[in-house]
């Protein structure tokens, strides 16, 4: 019997059937829905080789006095969960208490976990990887559109599009089968990839079908304004769209003024003409989108957004937007491409350390009261904002700091910033508890391990990069010893005293998520897994009770009061640390094809590790010449942060200035990377590093 779901991975959530076979081995074929098509990369092909593999946990482990970890029972490990959670917040208060948790799980579960911090353990200490991820997109979004939901029209849009403009996103290596949508621009040439690598998609633009602009890391928010600039000044704006739709325009053209194309170059390395004649093309294209076809679209990726002024800079690509009159317009639009599988629903439902369900403030009476009847407690007892993942983590184990954590679905010693750092706070809890199926780099540090299972094994719901809510079914039963996730965390509420119950079916947590949601900017109240069952009535929120969902939103109007989009200026500021001065290089950290985050998961996959065993530092030729490192040998990469030895694969790809490293393994890119956060969103700089890189001398050669 083969079982409809989805891939365990990214936010495409590309549809799959699972089959169990009788040898307990899983397969998994590509099932045919409008994202994927029926196709999946090589990842997702893969996937259930994980749930067999052979050094899965089966058991909770606890730390022993001998500092191992021992194989212990559940009431055992939940007891030594309740009892350090109890003593932290005796001796500390609520708030030493803290959870992590992760745009990888559940709608469900990610919702269970706002709730259980909250109510059960009354902390504010809640926050999740998603701040590494979607925060300054989101920021931006709702600054400037007052709702954030990636892309605010269904993928397939894009097949009619005539330019794309891609900006600081990877799709060919992150999310392979939504290439298929840029064909129709890429036959237009028409696709634009803005990438200081000429990465898989920059390669795509070859032969005619795009361009690829090619500017110095951290340089987009210059280009942007460029950008701007020549659309304000040449007369290319959408007068009538900005006239009735945007707020702001006044400010926009005097922040874009001194930005022309000659001073862009100067500050970017992207040639004036080629800025001049993208926005010319992105222009013509937004005209032939408002009258029907080959129109216009501006997305952007990591690249842009993991910066000091990662807000700043998608607020540019905003801007740009809004003045070619693209969003809530059909045939053109604006997007973020969300990362996680659940990266949308997961910064909807209460785990973001200043929201709660249903994308509400925790700072709004309103919100807190709406909520607060939902659960059955006080609004008073509802604590106030928390810190975000960055700052969290620098508290751990501080006398003020936050004591005792949890972690579900994320393995930050290898994917925070500074993970040197990280490992050291974590080292200094006093209790850390790790939810997994794999002992990943953060759970070997872990005193309580806790085997939940895997996607395949439990039952969920997940909100693609399009806000289209989707149904994870389950295919089996998880193996024996482990325990499905949802069923822990409630069980750990009634544990702790809960004064309200937890439910341990997702049917009925998904009924009482949709009606915390309702009213709230992410509204799911109109849906259930009943409405969710039926696929061929696409569910892209806000879904409200008695609607039949929102596959395009702001066609009308935006969602701040006035009905306006709003046109933010911004001015271009001090990057995290100079870059490529004194000798250093700027590494530029980002992700292979064939792995997935931290590696915790796709490491374990043969094929996938075999094809990428290790980390490989993509370094120009003419800098590893004058570096004198050749290609295929060692070299040493160091800042003040860390240190780490790789192997050197010369390419063209990337500019002379700039070195690239993926974060997929532990001794990577974010033994570098810099805690210096944009101050909006709490998005840690990851895109760029000063580094030192240094040829390893034979004799002390590892390999
Ligand atoms: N194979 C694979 N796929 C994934 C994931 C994975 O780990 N592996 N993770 C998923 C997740 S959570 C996410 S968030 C997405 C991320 O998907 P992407 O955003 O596509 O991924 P990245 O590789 O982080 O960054 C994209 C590109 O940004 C470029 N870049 C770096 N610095 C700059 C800069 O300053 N300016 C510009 N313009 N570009 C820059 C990099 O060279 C890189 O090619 O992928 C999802 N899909
Ligand atoms: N240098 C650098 N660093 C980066 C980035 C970058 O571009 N450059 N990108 C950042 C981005 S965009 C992201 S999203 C983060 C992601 O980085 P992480 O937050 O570390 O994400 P994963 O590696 O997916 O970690 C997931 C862990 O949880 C487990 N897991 C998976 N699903 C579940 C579940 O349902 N429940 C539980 N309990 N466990 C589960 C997996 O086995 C794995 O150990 O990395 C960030 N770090
Ligand atoms: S693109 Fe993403 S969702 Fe699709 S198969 Fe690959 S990892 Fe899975
Ligand atoms: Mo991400």
């Amino acid at each position: 019997m083969s079982t409809a779901t989805h891939c365990p991975y990214c936010a495409l959530q590309c549809a799959t059937s699972l089959t169990a076979g009788p040898s307990g081995a899983t397969t998994v074929t590509g099932r045919d829905f409008p994202t994927n098509n029926g196709r999946l990369c090589r990842k997702g092909w893969t996937a259930p080789e994980l749930l067999t593999a052979p050094d899965r946990l089966t058991s909770p482990l606890l730390r022993g006095e001998d500092g191992e970890l021992h194989p212990a029972s559940w009431d055992e490990a939940l007891d030594r969960v309740v009892n350090g959670v109890r003593a932290a917040q005796h001796a500390y208060g609520p708030d030493a208490v803290g959870i992590f948790g992760s745009g990888g799980l559940t709608n469900e579960k990610a919702y269970t976990l706002g709730k259980l911090a909250r109510v059960a353990l009354r902390t504010s200490r809640i926050d999740y990887n998603g701040r590494f991820c979607m925060s300054s997109a989101a920021a931006a979004a709702n600054r400037a559109f007052g709702l954030d939901r990636g892309l605010p029209f269904p993928l397939t849009d894009l097949d009619r599009a005539g330019t794309v403009l891609l900006l600081g996103s990877n799709v060919a290596d992150t999310m392979p089968p939504l290439v298929q949508h840029l064909s129709a621009a890429r036959a237009a040439g028409g696709l634009l990839v803005v990438d200081p690598r000429r990465s898989a998609t920059a390669t795509l633009t070859a032969d005619g079908a795009g361009q690829h602009l090619q500017p110095t890391p951290g340089s987009d928010l210059a280009l942007l304004l460029g950008l701007c600039h020549v659309i304000v000044h040449d007369g290319l704006a959408d007068e009538t769209y900005v006239r009735d739709r945007t707020s702001g325009y006044p400010s926009i053209v005097r922040s874009v003024s001194g930005w022309w194309p000659q001073r862009v170059q100067q500050v970017t390395g992207v040639p004036a003409a080629l800025v001049r004649s993208t926005a010319h093309q992105l222009a013509d294209a937004a005209r032939r989108g408002r009258s029907g076809d080959n129109g216009c679209y501006v997305l952007t990726g990591r690249g842009v957004e993991q910066h000091v002024d990662g807000t700043d800079t998608a607020t540019a690509a905003i801007n740009l937007a809004l003045l070619l009159g693209l969003p809530g317009t059909p045939g053109n639009g604006y997007g973020t491409v969300t990362g996680q599988g659940n990266g949308q629903g997961g910064r909807e439902h209460g785990q973001k350390s200043d929201q709660l369900p249903g994308y509400r403030s925790i700072t709004d009476p309103a919100a807190r009261k709406h909520v607060a009847a939902v659960w059955g407690v006080h609004p008073e007892t509802i604590p106030g904002p928390g810190l975000p993942a960055v700052e969290m983590l620098t508290t751990l184990g501080l006398p003020d700091g936050v004591r005792c954590l949890l972690v579900h679905g994320s393995n930050p010693a290898v994917s925070a910033p500074d993970a040197g750092a990280v490992r050291a706070a974590l080292r200094r809890l006093d209790l850390l508890v790790v939810a997994d199926f794999f002992l990943s780099e953060t759970a070997a540090q872990a005193d309580v391990v806790l085997p939940v299972a895997q996607w395949a094994e439990e039952e969920g719901t997940m909100t693609n990069l399009e806000g289209r809510v989707l149904r994870r079914r389950r295919a089996l039963r998880p193996p024996p010893g482990v325990r499905d996730e949802l069923a822990v965390l409630a069980d750990l509420a009634g544990r702790l005293g809960s004064p309200v119950p937890f439910s341990d079916d997702p049917a009925e947590v998904f009924a009482e998520l949709a009606r915390a949601s309702a009213g709230g900017r992410a509204d799911y109240s109109g849906l259930s897994y009943r409405v969710l069952d039926d696929e061929d009535q696409p569910a892209f929120w806000p879904y409200r009770a008695g609607s039949t969902g929102t596959p395009r939103l702001f066609l009308d109007r935006f969602a701040h009061e006035d009905g306006r989009a709003r046109l933010v200026p911004v001015a271009v500021g001090q990057p995290a640390e100079a870059l490529a001065r004194d000798g250093t290089v700027a590494l530029v950290s980002g992700r292979l094809l064939e792995h997935y985050q931290s590696g915790a998961q796709t490491r374990r996959v043969r094929e996938l590790a075999d094809a990428r065993p290790g980390p490989e530092l993509e370094l120009n030729p003419v800098t590893a010449r004058r570096l004198g490192i050749p290609d295929g040998s060692e070299a040493e990469v160091s800042n003040d942060r860390g240190t780490v030895r790789v192997h050197v694969r010369t390419t063209r790809q990337v500019r002379q200035d700039t070195a690239f490293l993926p974060f997929h393994f532990p001794g990577s890119a974010n033994e570098l990377t810099s805690v210096a956060t944009d101050p909006v969103s709490g998005m840690p700089e990851f895109k760029a590093a000063a580094v030192h890189v240094r040829a390893v001398p034979e004799e002390t050669r590892t390999a």
